[in-house]
């Protein structure tokens, strides 16, 4: 479909519930939060829901406070997803998607299943870029706060446009936003520098344990329940961690174990590329992609560091 027959779609209805989905990033609800000022702007009626809870970090940014979290009692003209792949990101606001015939889907992802009855899919590096070519469409003014929004799913999607995935048109649209008032150095302070106390102290901890295996090509690091009980940090607080045992030169594989529960833990894989990582995880019931995957693993803690160094030495 065309960003014009979309746009034209959308401009029909006359209120939308816009769909963040599940286990949400910066780009899933900044596309919903600029999305939903867009609509409004032009009289459209708009609200935004999200299957789970918004962590703390986006409390900052204008709309985030104004999720939803369960059906409404109301009905609307159309739902529309924004950065949401397939529909088991909706996890149990699947049915709620569906029960409106009036569809939309807007995303930047390849592997995107085409689910709803419109479809805007454009490979991009975040659904943010998308959100605002449809806004342009539409004819909406981007306000700084609009801009803000957006620039938030740019900046977390691109790893502040520092990774792969970034283009000539992801810089445009990033000079496009900051020209319209968005503020670069603040999101990128807010989403990648500011943390609590506690999570700069499990770090530490993290990090002095470090070890390395097969002539360092494997950099392991280890996240005890002991480490947070002595800081006081949550396990959501570990996000980011194992991006610095894989800065080590010499490594091609990153390993963290992180103690969840007695005997279970949790372990995230990370590649610089030579080694997929995705059928390292699969070999222990987990998967994801080539250079990020993730499994679960059980057992006594010697033993599940044994298990991963070995298996991950037969990939070296
Ligand atoms: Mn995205």
């Amino acid at each position: 479909m065309t960003i014009t027959e979309f746009s034209r779609e959308i401009r029909g209805v006359s209120s939308a519930l816009i769909f963040s989905h599940n286990r949400p990033d910066g780009d899933t609800i900044g596309s919903a939060m600029a999305l939903k000022k867009g609509l409004l702007s032009l009289g459209i009626e708009a609200d935004t829901i999200c299957p789970s809870k918004l962590p703390e970090k986006y409390s900052s940014f204008s709309g985030a406070a104004g999720f939803l979290s369960e059906a409404p009692n109301k009905v609307y003209d159309a739902h529309i997803a924004v950065d949401c792949s397939t529909e088991q990101m909706f996890a149990h606001l699947s049915a709620l998607f569906f029960s409106n015939k009036n569809s939309f889907n807007i995303d930047h992802h390849v592997s995107n299943t085409r689910y709803a009855k419109h479809n805007f899919v454009v490979p991009t590096a975040s659904c943010c870029e998308n959100v605002l070519e449809l806004l342009k469409a539409l004819g909406v003014e981007i306000t700084p706060e609009i801009a803000e929004s957006l620039l938030l799913g740019v900046v977390t999607d691109t790893g502040c446009f520092g990774h792969k995935n970034v283009t000539a048109e992801t810089l445009v649209a990033g000079s496009e936003l900051v020209r319209a008032g968005a503020d670069l150095n603040s999101i990128n302070y807010r989403m990648f520098k500011a943390q609590p106390i506690e999570r700069a102290r499990l770090f530490a901890r993290a990090i002095s344990g470090l070890k390395t295996y097969h002539d360092g090509k494997l950099a392991m690091i280890f996240i005890r329940q002991e480490d947070f009980k002595a800081t006081g940090a949550t396990q959501d607080m570990t996000e980011g961690f194992i991006d610095y045992p894989l800065s080590i030169s010499t490594a091609e594989v990153a390993v963290s174990v992180m103690e969840t529960g007695d005997k279970h833990f949790k372990i995230s894989y990370r590649s610089k590329g030579k080694v997929n990582v995705n059928e390292i995880a699969a070999t222990f019931g987990g998967g994801g992609h080539v250079l990020a995957s993730g499994s679960m693993l059980s057992g006594y803690f010697e033993d599940v560091v044994d298990k991963l160094v070995f298996t991950v030495g037969n990939y070296l």
